[in-house]
């Protein structure tokens, strides 16, 4: 019986009056873990080649954007996405870990050369996994919690992370885990206020204080912060991570002369793959002028411990090993050269702007980046960031000394680093101001006719004159920008 029915096939074991079954499809190509991309989810891939095309027919003016090398995004698409390593180098948790724990240490070691840094008197973490974990994790290995720390205002240029709340809420960790207390720009100057924060250190009493912006266009005054810092015994930590870069190629002052930990990001000025660095001083802290006994820094262990286990998991070694091949890059003659050419191109932009009438938050700039109020101009960052946008011209709206609102500020912040990397000159900025123009002009025109933001971005979805006009800035900008070189692979 049972012989007979594996030879009927299945219309033997059917039951009588049912259908047959649709035959079993075929077997399905095994997954090899080799198809590309494209092969393997067109969908991802079609949505990667849009977003690519978008960055090289725009003008990216995003200030704390780059270009990442091809070289950077190989390692970061590697074999290294795979590995588990917890620890540090030889000290994991996991085996198998002695190739990462050289790519670690070579990071590290160019980290410390990138900056000019004497290994005896800097260390460095690598782990981070961005800007914002780095700062989490210095405080964290500064700080008990609840100890104070001061930072510049977000709204004034500063970072969510240098402990921003408002008047009802906590808003970055920072500001909930520890007391944070701003200090400000003067709104006459557009500088930072040293007077102001002096006064303020004085009565608050920080454990540490950030000398760090996301959005000021001038150096920042290390040694003075450092006198702050002397003076109410904190710590100073630079947060770096604008002008990193900058700094690596010495075309503004180093923080590492003042400072007693920097942290950065990667991926803004320093041209790298997306992640955090937290350098800390070792050695030395003090000397009694008396006793001539010596205080050592013991930031090591607690910045290595606040990383891991305190707050992260396992390393992203892909990031680390992209980290490297920018740091090395970072050391090159031809590294410096690219960041004083942002450097004149942000005062080219600056002064182009200046000549269109433009007002700038401190009246230009010394670094990659300028802030424009717009507000003398009638408009706000908002309306003119959604132009910009509509004509592929990429840049965010900003916060200026004095605005009440963060939907609606009155300010534009444009960068330089991002289309320096793609070889734009001094008069290519001009022509970029030259387009921003006329998208401000739009923005203003279409301003007059109506009246909230909403009815602003729905006019200019709907109203077909203004549409057309859109479309013939965007042929003309596109134009432009698609004809520089773009760095990283060619499709992706
Ligand atoms: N989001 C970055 C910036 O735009 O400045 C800071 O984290």
């Amino acid at each position: 019986m049972h012989a007979q029915l594996l030879h009927a096939g299945p219309a033997a074991l059917r039951p009588r009056g049912q259908p047959a079954r649709p035959a079993p499809p075929a077997a399905a190509p095994a997954w090899t873990g080799q198809e590309s991309l494209a092969e393997s989810d067109p969908e991802l891939w079609a949505l990667l080649r849009q977003e690519k095309q978008r960055q090289c027919r725009g003008l990216e003016l995003i200030a704390s954007e780059n270009f990442c090398s091809r070289a950077a995004l190989e390692a970061l698409g590697s074999c290294l996405n795979n590995k588990y390593s917890e620890g540090y180098p030889g000290r994991r948790y996991y085996g198998g870990s002695e190739v990462v724990d050289q790519i670690e240490e070579l990071c590290a070691r160019r980290a410390l050369e990138a900056f000019g840094l004497d290994p005896a008197r800097w260390g460095v973490n690598v782990q981070p996994y961005s800007g914002s974990p780095a700062n989490f994790a210095a405080y964290t290995a500064l700080l008990r919690p609840h100890e104070r720390l001061m930072g510049l205002d977000l709204p004034d240029g500063g970072h969510l992370t240098h402990g921003y709340m408002t008047d009802t809420k906590r808003i970055s960790a920072t500001s909930i885990f520890f007391e944070s207390m701003p200090y400000k720009l003067d709104p006459a100057t557009g500088l930072i206020d040293y007077e102001q924060l002096e006064r303020s250190a004085r009565l608050f009493r920080p454990r540490l204080l950030v000398a760090g912006t996301s959005a000021y266009a001038r150096l920042i005054d290390y040694a003075r912060m450092r006198q702050v810092c002397q003076e109410v015994n904190a710590y100073l930590l630079a947060d770096m991570a604008h002008i990193s870069g900058l700094v690596a190629a010495g075309v503004v002052p180093s923080p590492f002369e003042h400072a007693d930990v920097v942290t950065s990001t990667t991926h803004k000025t320093l041209r790298g793959a997306r992640s955090g660095l937290i350098f800390y001083r070792k050695g030395v802290r003090a000397v009694d002028a008396r006793t001539g006994q010596e205080t050592r820094y013991d930031l090591e262990d607690r910045i290595n411990f606040a990383v891991f286990p305190a707050l992260q998991g396992g390393p992203h070694n892909h990031a680390i090993a992209a980290v490297a091949v920018a740091l090395k890059q970072a050391s090159s003659p031809a590294f410096r050269q690219y960041c004083e050419q942002v450097l004149r191109n942000a005062k080219a932009m600056a002064q182009a702007l200046l000549q269109r009438g433009y007002t700038l938050v401190s009246g230009g700039t010394d670094n990659h980046l300028v802030l424009v109020d717009l507000r003398p101009k009638g408009i706000d960052g908002a309306r003119a960031e959604r132009v910009l946008e509509l004509v592929s011209i990429t840049a965010n709206k900003n916060t200026c000394p004095g605005d009440r609102s963060a939907l609606t500020p009155g300010g534009l912040r444009l960068g330089a680093p991002a289309l320096t990397s793609r070889r734009f000159q001094e008069a290519d900025f001009h022509q970029v101001v030259a387009f921003i123009d006329e998208a401000i002009e739009l923005a203003l025109d279409v301003k007059s006719k109506t009246k909230k933001l909403q009815d602003f971005r729905s006019f200019l979805l709907q109203d077909a004159a203004t549409q057309r006009r859109l479309a013939e800035l965007r042929r003309r900008v596109e134009t432009f920008a698609g004809a520089f070189p773009m760095p990283g692979f060619s499709d992706r």
